[in-house]
This record gives C-alpha cells, structure tokens and sequence, in this order.
C-alpha cells in the first residue's frame, strides 16, 4: 500500500530534477508561446509527464489534472491536481525562483499537499489535519495581530481579463501600503507565495485569477500550518474563482476588508 504524501514527494522531486537538468541548457530549450506573456517548454511538459507516470505506477486508478496535459480519467472522488513548473516565466529567464506544486483532492478538498522548490532544495508539505512541513520540520504562519507592518506578497497582473481590472489591484495595493507594511514582494510563484505565508515569512499574500494548480497545494499548506484562506471577498470560494487571500489569523481580518472593498463581483 502507497503513502500518498510520499508518493506526492517523490513525484515532486522527479519532477524537480527534469526542471534543473533544462535550467542546465537553457538557451536551448524548445519553448512555445501559449498566449501573450504565457510560455510553456519542453520542461513544462516533461516534468507533468514525469510526475504523472510517477503517480500512475503507485495508484493506477487515480484522477489526475495537470496544467499542461488536462486530464487523465479516473476516480471521481480523488484528483490530482499538478502545476510540473509554477514559475514558468522566471525559469525561462533564468530567475531562480520555481516550484513543483502537487494537490490531492478528496471530493474537491484538498487532502495533500506539496510545494517544492528544486533550486532552494526545500519541501514544503502538507496532509488535512497533519500539519504542514518544511524539509521535515513542522511550520507556522506568522502570528502578527493585524496587517500594521506585515510583510505581503501578490501578484501584479500581466495579461488578460486581469488587465481590464487593473484599477481595483491598484487600489487594493494603495490600501494595503496605507497599512504601514514592511513592504510588498511580487516574486512569480503563486505556488511558493502561499507556501512562504505558511512558513511565516510573509504575513498575508493576495493575487487574483489563479488556476485550480497555482494554488490548490498552497492553501493547504497554509491552513494546516494555522492560517486562513479565502478569495478576495472573505468568501471560501477561492479554488473555484482563483481569487485568493491567505494570511495568519490575526492579519486575514484585516486584508479581507481592503480587498473586499474592491472585489466584490
Ligand atoms: P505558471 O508559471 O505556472 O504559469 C503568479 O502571478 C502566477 O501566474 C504564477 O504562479 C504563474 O504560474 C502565472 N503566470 C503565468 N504567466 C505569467 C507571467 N508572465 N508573469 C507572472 N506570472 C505568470
Ligand atoms: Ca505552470
């Protein structure tokens, strides 16, 4: 009998070994573009296709959805929901800051996760009700009381319906800088943002129109590591809309009422 959570690991670090033997010979990857400012490679899909076989030879009958591959049929009630490289655009460019992001969904509630980073060599893993981990070691998110001083993360839109919306990002980044922060880090990793507000090293981080794979891992990471989550509204519909606000439970309040000012439908 397999461990899901080890199998999810391990399926993480195939995956993050296809990542770093094509950041070894960047300039000649073969790269496509999928939409404006949206890439894929070579890598992109050799690690799905990695982590998938990975998954497959522990539990054949799995339901698995990946970013690149859409879906492989089977179970209705567990799916696994794989981003094989969440950072796309700063590996491309040789930024070093990219992740592996693995979820198992029990009847769309995520279960199990993983986020890791095959640069930093850090795991950041999580099962319902088990805690989350960072390379073995139990996490926390921050313990700040309210959004005063924090250090926030979110990410700037880049293309799409995003751009037509702009105004409402700008004005929830004004009213958070009014709050005093430490400041505002806009890193490229949904996956990893989430994964940082369960380790405590940012207080709250917020981004809108994520997919299902962006974030799927990382509000369970940051659940069990004693966080809340929830979309731009205070809601708890943020794995189906992909608005997503994550912070510890003394700064959620607080954010969830300045971007509920500007993301109201
Ligand atoms: P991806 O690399 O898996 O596509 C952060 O804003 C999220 O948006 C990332 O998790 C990233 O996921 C996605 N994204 C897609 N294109 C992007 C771009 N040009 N710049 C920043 N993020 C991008
Ligand atoms: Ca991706």
């Amino acid at each position: 009998m397999h461990n899901i959570l080890e199998v999810a690991k391990q399926a993480a670090r195939i995956g993050g070994e296809v990542i770093q033997e094509g950041a070894g010979r960047r300039d000649s990857l073969d790269i496509e573009q999928k939409s404006l400012h949206d890439y894929v490679s070579e890598v992109d899909r050799n690690s799905e296709h990695a982590i998938k076989s990975h998954i497959l030879s522990a539990f054949p009958t799995h339901k698995i959805v990946g970013e690149e591959y859409g879906e492989h049929a089977g179970l209705e009630n567990i799916k696994w929901v794989i981003d094989p490289l969440d950072g796309t655009t700063n590996f491309l460019r040789g930024i070093p800051h990219y992740a592996v992001s693995i979820a198992v969904l029990r009847d769309g509630v995520p279960e199990y996760a993983v986020v890791f980073d095959p640069v930093k060599d850090e795991m950041f893993c999580a099962s319902h009700g088990g805690g989350a981990l960072l390379n073995d070691v139990p996490i926390g998110v921050s313990d700040l009381a309210s959004s005063r001083g924090g250090l926030f993360a979110t990410g700037v839109p880049f293309s799409g319906d995003n751009l037509t919306n702009i105004d409402r990002f700008t004005s929830t980044m004004v009213a958070i800088l009014e709050q005093h922060t430490s400041g505002i880090r806009r890193l490229g990793s949904a996956a990893l943002d989430l994964a940082y507000v369960a380790a405590g090293r940012y207080d709250g981080y917020w981004e809108a129109n994520l997919k299902l794979w962006d974030i799927a891992a990382g509000v369970l990471l940051v659940t069990e590591a004693g966080g809340v989550v929830s979309d731009l509204r205070g809601n708890q519909d943020h794995l189906i809309s992909g608005d997503v606000l994550a912070a510890g439970a003394g700064v959620h309040p607080d954010m969830a009422r300045l971007t509920s000012r500007f993301y109201k439908g």
